[in-house]
């Protein structure tokens, strides 16, 4: 498909463009001398542009601390052949489809042909989320594939121009968002299998970390920048810009901290995670260092075994074993494990940013919309002790989790003390009061102290809840 390269002018970012490079040259030339006169070269961080639009992070990352809890959306064309290629099962993650089945750009563009849900309806996903409990959505609007989501004026390998559908569908998410009060967010993937600037000529190995473009600059620059800009402009204001696909050899820690600069620059309170960058430390996700640009650490389909104290951080799972769509995935997470997993991370000062994958008709899967539906169910009485809480002040609790507020505990009960007696240890504070969260009434429990760290609560003899119920405690500071 012909990229409409050409006919794009010299519009974004045309002083920065000349800027960046100035200062990279300095900064390079600055590393050069200074390694030549030490053994050893401390890299160092390129300053920020002087704007005096540029927020810190704290003045733009407030409302995500509070959040806890979002939605990542992956859907484009790969959820067509929903894991099947040629009549074969092709194994791992349904969106790596065009990289794990080799499949030229030829065949796989087509696709767009086929893509047509008409089932699509934003309210209703919007709807899905909120109801869950969570706050923001972060949607592909550029896999790796390259397919994009919405009508760019940089590509035909859209949405309004490549399918029948012709809707716009990150349009339709924006108004729904807007109205439902829940932030609308981007993943937008740096690696692109698509475009002949990027990953496109690498086939059959599109991932191939060894190989360069040498256009890949021009690509940078003109294509994705563009439509970053298209994104903010056409849809914003965003929460996030949610990067990926920074492991390939081209993207360098400088292009990291431009693109990051440039983001701001889009939009002055945007967050931008860390994956802009390309100091992640694999799927653990947190980067090696603050010369890395990003706001916030990524660990992919895992948490982090302990609080990470000063860290933002955000865990990204899938339900099943795929982002994208796949037809026989089958592997779902209880709704236990999911609920429990929610707790977990914002007992480690984390969010949870939960994945759906909807179909090539536009239906997020059945067995997801349940399990959403269930969270929610226990978030309509509990989300009070996962919202804008902090790290567990406790070390390991026995029977499962705590957050934490100002004055306040919440203890999640995992497993529920047969005996009523509920220990907590750790606690040297004075507790003002005791009572269930899911109690309307707040009626006070029994807090008897051990010792001087260690208080006894005695609970009901049934859980409220069989798989987390919350025993809040007012504490003294
Ligand atoms: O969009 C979903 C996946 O398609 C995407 N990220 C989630 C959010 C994803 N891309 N790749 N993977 C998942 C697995 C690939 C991991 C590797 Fe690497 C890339 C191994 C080596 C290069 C990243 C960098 C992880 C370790 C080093």
């Amino acid at each position: 498909m012909n990229e409409k390269i050409s006919r794009l002018r010299f519009s974004t970012g045309t002083i920065k463009s000349v800027m960046y490079p100035a200062i990279m040259v300095a900064a390079i030339c600055v590393l050069l001398i200074a390694g030549c006169r030490q053994e050893e070269t401390k890299i160092t961080v390129l300053k920020a542009p002087s704007s005096k639009n540029l927020l810190c992070k704290d003045e733009r990352i407030g409302w995500w601390r509070q959040a806890r809890f979002g939605m990542f959306i992956h859907w484009g064309l790969y959820a067509v052949p929903a894991g099947e290629w040629k009549g074969e099962k092709v194994p791992g993650i349904g969106e790596w489809i065009m990289e794990r089945a080799k499949i030229p750009v030829s065949e796989y563009e087509p696709l767009a042909k086929q893509f047509n849900p008409v089932k699509f309806d934003a309210e209703q996903w919007v709807q899905i989320a909120k109801n869950a409990g969570m706050k923001y959505i972060v949607i592909t609007s550029k896999h790796h594939d390259g397919f994009c989501l919405w009508d760019t004026k940089y590509t035909d390998y859209d949405i309004m121009d490549a399918t029948p559908f012709k809707r716009d569908i990150l349009g339709e998410l924006a108004v729904e968002c807007r109205k439902q009060g829940i932030r609308l967010c981007f993943y937008h993937s740096i690696m692109d299998w698509h475009h002949p600037d990027a990953q496109a000529p690498f086939y059959p190995k599109y991932n191939d970390t060894s190989k360069s473009n040498p256009n890949f600059g021009r690509y940078v620059e003109y294509y994705l920048k563009g439509q970053l800009k298209e994104l903010v402009e056409n849809y914003g204001p965003l929460g996030i810009m949610w990067f990926d696909g920074e492991w390939i050899k081209d993207w360098t820690r400088e292009m990291g901290w431009d693109m990051f600069y440039y983001c701001l620059s889009l939009q002055p309170d945007i967050i931008v995670n860390n994956r802009v960058g390309n100091g992640r430390q694999g799927m653990r996700g947190l980067s090696k260092s603050d010369e890395f640009a990003g706001d916030y650490g990524t660990p992919e389909q895992e948490i982090p075994a302990t609080g990470l104290p000063g860290v933002d951080w955000e865990t990204c799972m899938t339900m099943n074993n795929t982002w994208g769509y796949k037809s026989y995935d089958n592997n779902w997470k209880s709704r236990e494990d999911l609920l429990r997993k929610l707790a977990d991370i914002a007992s480690k000062g984390g969010n949870f940013l939960l994945n759906v994958g909807p179909t090539a008709e536009g239906l997020i899967p059945g067995p997801s919309v349940e399990r959403l539906a269930a969270i929610g169910e226990w978030m309509n009485l509990n989300s009070e002790s996962i919202y804008g809480t902090m790290a567990s002040p406790l070390g390991e609790v026995p029977w499962g989790r705590c957050t934490a507020k100002p004055g306040k505990l919440y203890l999640h009960v995992f497993d529920w003390p047969a005996n009523t007696k509920l220990q907590v240890p750790g606690l040297k504070n004075k507790v003002k009061k005791a009572y269930l969260l899911a109690d309307k009434k707040r009626a006070r429990l029994l807090v008897t102290r051990e010792d001087k760290d260690k208080i006894t609560v005695t609970v009901p003899a049934e859980a409220p809840d069989p798989v987390n119920s919350v025993v809040v405690l007012e504490i003294e500071k």
